[in-house]
């Protein structure tokens, strides 16, 4: 999985790197250059975070923190910022492709949709970081093989009504990425076949009347 190279890349070994340093001059070998030369990721990726602020619009609550491109530098974000279950209720963390602005009107977001997971309040203890870094960790790792492309970017919002984590891919009509994605995310996640996880378009989401949106897809 993708995803376990980003992990795995979070702790250069400092012996792996000696052992494969040879000390014949006394000058700095590859190797041991190679400690210093950060994992570029294959996109630029940027840490939004939005902050439920009753005085302003939806927009307006939205701040770009930072922009990441290599494995340490997400792992030196990641290290230092909150963690999702410790954040306030109507907060949310964005991460999307640089570029993707994290909200529907965005040209790569206005034709796609989301792979939702919602959370019951009990997760929020048990489930929620966990899930969040592991979606972090596919999309940024593009999990998803090719269609990691279709991919614009992740949503975590943490609600007292229960939390919800989604990806946001950029075409909801494109059925074989989306549910390429949709399959690779929920078994990334560890989620049993029984649990049934939705996409939902953008465009259904936005427009609609209650509380529930009509699910495209189903994986
Ligand atoms: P939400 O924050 O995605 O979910 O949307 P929440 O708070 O769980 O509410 P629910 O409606 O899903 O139960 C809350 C509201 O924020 C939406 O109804 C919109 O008014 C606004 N909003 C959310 N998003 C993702 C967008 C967006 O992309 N663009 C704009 N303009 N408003 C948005």
């Amino acid at each position: 999985m993708a995803s376990a190279v980003v992990q795995s890349l979070s702790l250069p070994s400092r012996r792996d790197v000696e052992q494969k340093t040879t000390k014949k001059s006394g000058k700095e070998t590859p190797a041991l250059l190679e400690r210093h030369v950060k994992h570029p990721l294959q996109h630029r990726w940027a840490l939004w975070f939005y902050k439920n602020d009753k005085s302003k619009t939806w927009q307006e609550n939205l701040s770009l923190i930072t922009k990441f491109d290599t494995v340490e530098d997400f792992w030196a974000l990641y290290n230092n910022i909150q963690v999702a279950s410790k954040l306030s209720s109507g907060c949310d963390y964005s991460v999307f492709k640089d570029g993707i602005e994290p909200m529907w009107e965005d040209p790569q977001n206005k034709c796609g949709g989301r792979w939702l997971i919602t959370l019951s309040k009990q997760q929020r203890h048990t489930e929620l970081d966990r899930f969040w870094l592991e979606t972090l960790l596919c999309i940024i790792g593009e999990g998803f093989d090719v269609y990691s492309r279709d991919v614009c970017g992740a949503v975590i919002n943490v609600r007292a009504k229960g939390d919800k984590i989604a990806i946001w891919t950029t075409n909801a009509e494109n059925r074989e990425a989306v549910t390429y994605i949709g399959r690779k995310y929920k078994e990334g996640l560890g989620l049993p076949m029984k649990i049934i996880i939705g996409y939902q378009a953008h465009a259904d989401t936005a427009t609609k009347s209650n509380s529930i949106t009509k699910n495209k897809f189903v994986v």
